[in-house]
């Protein structure tokens, strides 16, 4: 089966997706997540220029041989652009050999492990009350577990907090918005947050937070120190990991679980993470971390050192993220959870998809393939809009980690 065409599809239903479409000469095609939240045409361009051309005519079934043809052939390894570009050729292509196959993607990554896939929403508001009400809200509607995000007194606006409770949107203007951060405000604050949740829910329910890389490790221990008896499924992103070690300063001030890893993009983000065992969850994702064969091998490289899965999962993944990362969590032996930030309708309408939510679990469901697709009329009719991540200050000016 060779690949005759390889399309890269930019659409904006309520944010942009790009999406690769791998086409082959026996009329089966395949999909992949090309989105790089505020750099999508870098991909585009990455991808129509440097990688379609060199794939025409090759065989869509050497999945593995492809994936090293485009790491090792580009001669500059990983980074971002790379990583995603090859990300989404790779999704695609497995696509393709489920539905050749005639089975869902998780058969050919070894089966079921599990019958549903846990998953976590994001419960927020702009004071602990209404982060409280909506903690409720998310229990109500079935979730297992929950990641509570609040703002914080004297900062006018708090990564994590949104109008829409249900779709949150960091990726808020076309040229980037400014934040301000404190971090004694914040690390005063939070522990009060889920003093606050665990004295109204009691310790049935789990519950998550995400620091967004703000503190540095002795503060990340403190804060970890100080959330101990409200039982973290996980704290998140606690300190920036380009240096690795750094993490084990954290890991010596705490026992609350650590979770790290939605901007990775490699096994060589996360190796010493994972074997000095100083995390217990690894967050990399199928489109950010070299696709479904990339990230299979980082999930059984943790399987070895106590670490689980994580996968990040917020609303500028796109179903087809979602789709190919339920498979894999579906068929790996050390899945933890998954992150499960709703789409919209207007994406979902762009995107229609197999995977469901019932009960606290989301389920691939049993399509061949990995079960989402796209409908090329329908999202034809949102155009790209440029959009960023904001950017964060402290008071004096200086710029943060956002
Ligand atoms: O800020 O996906 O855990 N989820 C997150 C997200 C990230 C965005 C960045 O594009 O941290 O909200
Ligand atoms: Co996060």
């Amino acid at each position: 089966m060779k690949i005759t065409r390889i399309k890269t599809i930019v659409t904006c239903p309520d944010r942009n997706f790009v999406t690769v479409k791998v086409e082959t000469d026996e009329g089966l095609y395949g999909i992949g997540d090309a989105t790089l939240n505020g750099r999508e045409l870098a991909v585009v361009a990455y991808l129509d220029e440097h990688v379609a051309p060199c794939l025409i005519g090759m065989d869509a079934g050497r999945i593995e041989d492809i994936w090293q043809y485009l790491y090792r052939g580009c001669y500059w390894r990983r980074g971002a652009v790379t990583m995603t570009a090859i990300a989404a050729i790779d999704t695609a292509l497995w696509d393709i050999k489920a539905k050749a196959a005639n089975m869902p993607l998780y058969q050919l990554l070894g089966g079921k492990s599990r019958d549903g896939v846990m998953v976590y929403g994001h419960a927020n508001g702009v004071d602990i009350e209404e982060t409280v009400d909506e903690v409720a809200k998310y229990m109500d509607l079935g979730y297992l577990a929950i990641r509570a995000q609040t703002g914080i007194p004297g900062l006018p606006t708090t990564y994590g907090v949104s109008e829409d409770k249900m779709y949150y949107e960091p990726a808020d203007a076309s040229l980037p918005s400014t934040a301000l951060w404190s971090t004694s405000k914040y690390m005063h604050h939070i522990p009060q947050l889920f003093d606050r949740l665990r004295n109204t829910f009691g310790f049935d329910v789990h519950l998550l937070h995400d620091v967004h890389h703000r503190l540095t490790p002795i503060e990340a221990g403190r804060v970890g120190k100080a959330l101990e008896p409200y039982d973290l499924f996980w704290l998140e992103d606690a300190v920036p990991a380009e240096n690795q070690a750094a993490f084990r300063t954290v890991r010596q001030h705490t026992t609350t679980p650590l979770a790290i890893g939605e901007v990775f993009n490699s096994i060589w983000d996360c190796k010493e993470l994972i074997e000095e065992g100083l995390i217990d969850y690894i967050r990399a994702t199928v489109v950010h971390a070299g696709g479904v064969s990339h990230l299979k091998k980082i999930f059984d490289f943790a399987a070895m050192h106590h670490v689980r899965s994580g996968s990040h999962g917020a609303t500028d993944l796109s179903p087809v993220c979602m789709g190919a990362a339920l498979h894999l969590d579906t068929a790996i032996y050390n899945f933890g959870i998954q992150e499960y930030m709703r789409h919209t309708e207007k994406t979902d309408d762009v995107f229609p998809h197999s995977y469901y939510f019932s009960k606290g679990y989301l389920h691939p469901g049993d399509v061949p393939g990995h079960g989402v697709d796209i409908d090329e009329d329908i999202a034809a009719k949102y155009p790209y809009q440029r959009a960023f991540l904001p950017v964060n200050r402290l008071a004096d000016g200086s710029m943060f980690n956002w």
